[in-house]
């Protein structure tokens, strides 16, 4: 097992569900449920961050706007709008009492008949909140992971809209992150089909090479994360020249730096891959740099960064 990613849904209280908020213990669903069958659901994955203002959402417009579009892109409506799904968001945290914690929304086709075609089955949305620590360990953000290139191909944009969050295109990542968590590496990377890197199970890849950022697109084959999003934002607004485009095995193998990003990762630097070290084998400078800056964003102590955060509105104290 690879370190990290402590996460306990112990303690949480509450969950939204079609446009309720119910005790945790009361999200169950029917065995019928068409999502279970066939993985016919999209979700987000968001972080919430305590700040000097009290608990704020990271870029949660984004995150709305690709889990509508991951919904669109499986021809599903969501019977909730936007606004109503971040009252549901800021109500949950505020009752669950978190300051910082994940929030994962989802939709699904739900109960209603069985067989490939969903025609028949309501869209069901529902978000749960829970405390989850650092994804690939406490150890992982400062030291960096180590990283084999996994056998399974990323699955590609011509076989499943991979831009769309969509629950069923996990398989291929949970095949990816069990072998080689097997293998004892903390995380696997997938190649896509024309032999380019595509992305970790869960995360984004970024490579530095003589002080140029090299990140890929969605013609690999990747989700275009929003994290991703940021940290080319912030490495442009360091002064870094961000290149985006395909990379190859031998541009991780032989970059000075690499790192991950994702909500749940954060930024987390790859310190070795396949037994190799990346560079010097350890978190790089540039890599620490943009870890501080986008630390400093989440937590609210980066002004020019601030429209990144949704504050969550606090109940007035009586
Ligand atoms: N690629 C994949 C395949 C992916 O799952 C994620 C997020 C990203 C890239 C980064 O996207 P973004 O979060 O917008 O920067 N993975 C989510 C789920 C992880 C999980 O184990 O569940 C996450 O980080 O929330």
């Amino acid at each position: 097992m690879r370190p990290g990613g402590e996460m306990s849904f112990d303690g949480v209280k509450y969950l939204w569900m079609n446009g309720e908020v119910k005790p945790w213990a009361e999200g169950t669903l029917h065995l019928a449920t068409h999502a279970l069958h066939y993985g016919s659901g999209v979700f987000e994955g968001i972080r919430c961050y305590e700040t000097e203002e009290g608990p704020a959402i990271f870029r949660l417009a984004p995150h709305l706007a690709r889990f509508y579009t991951s919904a669109e892109l499986y021809h599903m409506r969501l019977p909730y709008a936007p606004a109503e799904l971040e009252a549901a968001m800021g109500e949950l945290i505020t009752r669950n009492g978190f300051t910082d914690c994940y929030i994962r929304p989802i939709a699904y086709f739900g109960y209603g008949t069985l067989g490939v075609n969903p025609r028949q089955c309501p869209v069901d949305v529902a978000i749960l909140t829970w405390k989850w620590g650092a994804y690939l360990g406490e150890e992982g953000l400062t030291q960096g992971v180590r990283v084999k290139f996994v056998s399974w191909t990323k699955l590609h944009q011509s076989m499943v809209p991979t831009m769309s969050k969509a629950c069923g295109h996990y398989l291929n990542s949970i095949l990816a992150v069990r072998e080689a968590t097997d293998e004892g590496y903390d995380e696997g990377i997938l190649i896509n089909r024309d032999g380019h890197l595509a992305e970790g199970s869960g995360e984004n890849l970024f490579i530095v090479k003589g002080g140029v950022i090299r990140t890929n697109d969605e013609s690999s084959s990747i989700l275009l994360g929003i994290t991703r999003d940021a940290v080319i934002r912030i490495a442009k607004d360091l002064g870094y020249r961000v290149e985006i485009g395909w990379l190859r095995r031998e541009d991780l193998v032989m970059a000075d730096e690499a790192f991950f990003t994702g909500t749940a990762a954060e930024v987390t630097p790859i310190r070795e891959v396949e037994g190799l070290p990346v560079g010097k084998g350890a978190r790089g400078p540039v890599t620490a740099r943009i870890q501080e800056v986008f630390f400093e964003a989440v937590r609210g102590r980066a002004p020019r960064y601030r429209d990144w955060l949704s504050p969550v509105a606090q109940p007035v104290a009586s």
